[in-house]
């Protein structure tokens, strides 16, 4: 079979239009290159199925053609969001992306059992809204929201700026609809809160960045809106200070605090370069004279009285005890957004300042600042003037602890003289300082050949079993994580 064979039974299963091919070049590019524009492959063509049925088609196709030679992979796709460059096709030519964006609907919101079912196309955005519109608080948030999905999601295990209270995407989830590498349709859509009938086969296809399955729908757990909600912004002398203000907090707001994001002066001076329209809090000020500052956000139950009462008492305390160095605290909702945004727009500063060198690291939260002295200075030490992008979070003890070229050297040329060394002082600093070299954006392509030397042998054996034994044919997803 050659792959205009395999197009031609695609556009008659699916109809001419959902399957795009190399003939529309630019139609592919949004899905051949990565967020991060590190990277354009070359799909074979683009498979938009719009339900399980048609999925399940799609997959038996690519049996069929492997089977009768062509060495066809399948790339599940969903906004196209990766940090890792998982989602998009290599350049072989051989890889069809199944982009799951049409599978968009919500369809059902259970309110007595707090949950809501969607297709995993759904963009995350649209799902808080119908959560919402339902009177219902649907968790997960990131700086993506507007165009990832929760499919892929489901297949990052997605963490964000609301794990501290809520718990990453694994957390919310209680059921799955998948579609196996054999074209068979799983459903497990139960939304029970307890199950211990067997393997755990959710929490298998959570995080297994489409190498196992097809998530073609999921049950999310919903929760209380909170009565009030409050955003304030601290500037700290250090990251001690940061992490001893995290423990207060955590003491002093238990699960009402439902965000702690930290951000360092360098990352906040990209926004103020980049995005001059937005306005910085106490900067000119304590924001720009200390290392780093905090974004912290309280729920609460009872009402903004209270919340407000609390929000003031941990202030004072951490001011007193020379926590925090100054604070403010949002009095609207379009000033709580300011601040977030603020936050949420660090990521676009630094990719509009040029390619980049992003560490995605967790560390036990006590580690974090003996970690960052000991790995900044290594990082100096290497390649004198390297500017730090240090931010993320802490509540969660994940930093974003990325890496820009030196002032006026070229970020491609960077790269290629220093990537590698970059990447070995601070994973190595992470493995010495008990952590993960990947705390919520997955492994994807880009960390594929980091991962064994971080990994114990015995655990990437087993993932290794698990793979062979749900996609024998490695049809899904190859090349990515292991
Ligand atoms: P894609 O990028 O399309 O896919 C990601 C992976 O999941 C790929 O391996 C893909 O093959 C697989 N996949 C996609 N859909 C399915 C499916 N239906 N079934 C099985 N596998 C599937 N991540 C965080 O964890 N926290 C953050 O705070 C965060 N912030 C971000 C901010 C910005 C500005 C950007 C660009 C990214 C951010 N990310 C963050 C990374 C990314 O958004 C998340 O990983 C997101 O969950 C990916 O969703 P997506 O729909 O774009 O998936
Ligand atoms: C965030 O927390 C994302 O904003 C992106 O995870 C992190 O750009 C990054 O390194
Ligand atoms: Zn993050």
């Amino acid at each position: 079979m050659n792959p205009a064979d395999l197009i031609a039974s695609l556009s008659a299963q699916l109809g001419a239009n959902q399957v795009l091919s190399a003939d529309s070049p630019d139609a592919l590019l949004a899905y051949e290159r990565d967020w991060r524009g590190r990277m354009r492959g070359r799909a074979l063509c683009v498979a938009r199925p719009s339900d399980a049925q048609q999925v399940a088609q799609v997959v038996r196709e690519c049996i069929r053609a492997r089977e009768a030679g062509l060495k066809v992979s399948i790339g599940p796709q969903g906004g196209n969001t990766s940090m890792v460059m998982g989602a998009t096709p290599d350049d072989s030519g051989l890889q069809l992306v199944l982009s799951l964006q049409r599978m968009n609907r919500v369809r059902d919101i259970d309110a007595a059992n707090l949950t809501i079912t969607a297709e995993a196309g759904c963009i995350l955005q649209n799902l808080q809204q119908a959560a919402q519109d339902a009177g219902f608080l649907f968790p997960l948030s990131l700086a993506a929201e507007g165009s990832c999905t929760i499919g892929g999601n489901l297949g990052t295990n997605a963490g964000g700026t609301q794990v501290l209270r809520y718990g990453n995407t694994r957390d919310l989830c209680l059921g799955l609809e998948v579609v196996t590498a054999q074209g068979e349709i799983w459903n497990g859509l139960t939304g029970l809160r307890k199950d211990n009938t067997g393997y755990d086969l959710r929490h298998l296809m959570i995080g297994s960045e489409g190498t196992l399955g097809i998530i073609t729908a999921a049950t999310m757990k919903l929760y209380p809106q909170p009565a009030a909600c409050l955003t304030a912004w601290a500037a700290l002398p250090s990251m001690q200070a940061a992490s001893d203000f995290l423990g207060l907090a955590q003491r002093m707001l238990a699960s009402s605090l439902t965000g702690f994001e930290v951000m360092g002066r360098f990352a906040l001076s990209l926004v103020v370069q980049h995005f001059p329209q937005q306005r910085m809090p106490l900067w000119p000020g304590a924001s720009q004279e200390c290392p780093y500052s905090v974004v912290l956000e309280l729920s609460d139950a009872q009402s903004e009285a209270h919340a407000s009462a609390q929000f003031s008492a941990l202030m004072e305390k951490a001011l007193e005890d020379g926590m925090i160095a100054d604070a403010v605290v949002a009095e609207s909702i379009a000033q709580a957004h300011a601040l977030w945004h603020i936050r949420e727009s660090i990521p676009l500063a630094q990719a509009q300042d040029g390619l980049n060198i992003k560490h995605d690291i967790s560390l036990p939260v006590s580690r974090i600042p003996a970690f960052c002295e000991v790995t900044d200075a290594l990082l100096q030490k290497a390649v004198p003037g390297v500017r730090l992008v240090n931010f993320g979070h802490l509540g969660d003890g994940n930093l974003h602890y990325n890496v820009q070229c030196p002032p006026g050297a070229d970020g491609a040329a960077f790269l290629r003289e220093h990537e590698e060394t970059m990447h070995k002082i601070v994973y190595d600093s992470v493995a010495a300082h008990g952590g993960s070299i990947s705390a919520e954006h997955g492994i994807g392509r880009l960390k594929r050949e980091t991962l064994p030397h971080y990994k114990s042998p015995v655990a990437l054996q087993m993932m290794r079993s698990i793979k062979q034994a749900l996609d024998p044919m490695g049809l899904l997803n190859p090349e990515r994580v292991i």
